[in-house]
């Protein structure tokens, strides 16, 4: 029989307080590079960054599942006992209690709505809610820590360490096969686990998952009066495909990594942003426009260093082929250390910001 003990109630509770706070900055710090504030700055480099901190993100988030479980069976009769308030530091103690679970809950089940992409599922915006909950539960987390302070200086009681040690491993087991299951959709020797993920590393056109699809995007055809406009506050440019095909063209390898967690590298070849914009002058952040015509992810803002790192690209081919039109045909943006929603697909024209 597995005891609860204060013991096991304490450890699980460390556990849970490092997944969820790892949890919380990856996520914090994913939130500010896709909308920064006006004091932000994300580097290009590393190159893999922000792929791990996603990842990291991602996976300590659905470990905090398992944990959170445990942690709540581990207190369960507590939770019933009467009467329900003792007093001040009690009832604070018992609404950090139900704020923490709740919003961690609502964190979870938004999450893997969105992996799943079953925005319908949620009639309120993914991003502000799952952002706004984030700070609620840190609060909670906080405020349930300072009250239990106190408590957790005194001695605890021997605890059942047979007991707490079998919750304690089926809690990491459990963690461990989520994990797995998680990894899977990035780490192709894993794929077969993968069951946690909607998209896999190789599957879609040219070996790489698609987010949104072109019919999706309103892209249906791209003629040949396509022109890339390239906008600077020397002189204004109107590419044609040929145009670009005669620039002096690069191939980087480099990973999309989506705010799901999901990642996939790839070789992109096609022409460097910072040769485009010596066509056009001027040093500031660069506007990408794509020929999307639904909302959600049409445009990005490239910071001034990563639009002119050598490896920023304007892709023109993944693999060595020639852009699928659900991967950004005639041209996509793809640069280093940025997440998979800033990667412009179907881009249409480059344009240097005055400020
Ligand atoms: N114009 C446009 N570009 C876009 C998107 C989009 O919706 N519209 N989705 C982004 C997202 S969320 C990701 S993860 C990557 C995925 O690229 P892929 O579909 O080629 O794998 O494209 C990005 N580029
Ligand atoms: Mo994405």
């Amino acid at each position: 029989m597995v005891r609860r003990s204060s013991g096991l109630t304490a450890r699980l509770g460390l556990m849970l307080g490092a997944a969820f706070g790892i949890c919380f900055l990856t996520g914090v710090l994913s939130h500010y590079i896709q909308h920064p504030p006006g004091w932000f700055r994300w580097p290009s480099r590393p190159v893999q960054l922000y792929r791990i901190t996603q990842g990291v993100h991602v996976a300590t988030g659905l470990a905090c599942f398992p944990l959170l479980t445990a942690k709540v069976w581990s207190v369960y009769p507590k939770l019933f006992a009467r009467p329900p308030v003792r007093g001040v530091l009690h009832g604070l103690e018992r609404l950090s209690i139900a704020l923490l679970s709740g919003a961690a809950l609502f964190e979870l089940v938004t999450g893997l709505l969105n992996i799943a992409y079953w925005y319908g599922a949620m009639p309120f915006g993914f991003i502000g809610a799952h952002y706004w909950t984030a700070w609620l539960a840190i609060g909670a987390l906080l405020l349930h820590v300072a009250v239990k302070l106190p408590v957790a200086r005194q001695p605890v009681p021997a605890p059942d360490k047979a007991g707490r040690r079998s919750v304690l491993v089926l809690a990491a087991v459990t963690v461990g096969v989520i994990t797995l299951a998680f990894l899977g959709q990035t780490v192709r020797p894993l794929r077969r686990v993968a069951l946690l993920a909607p998209r896999l590393p190789d599957v879609g056109p040219q070996g790489l998952p698609v987010n949104k699809t072109a019919s999706a995007a309103g892209v249906t055809r791209v003629d040949d009066g396509y022109r890339l406009t390239v906008v600077g506050p020397d002189a204004r440019h109107a590419l044609t495909l040929a145009d670009l095909d005669q620039l002096p063209q690069y191939t980087v390898s480099l990973p999309i990594s989506c705010v799901e967690g999901w990642s996939a590298g790839a070789e992109w070849t096609g022409v460097r942003v910072a040769d485009l914009l010596k066509m056009v002058g001027g040093n500031g952040r660069v506007r990408v426009d794509s020929l999307q015509r639904t909302p959600g992810y049409g445009s990005s803002i490239l910071e001034p260093g990563q639009a002119r790192d050598p490896l920023t690209l304007l892709a023109l081919r993944v693999g060595g082929e020639p852009l699928h039109l659900d991967h950004g045909y005639p041209c996509r943006l793809i640069a280093p250390n940025r997440p998979g929603a800033l990667q412009t697909k179907w881009v249409s024209g480059l344009t240097v910001m005055s400020t």
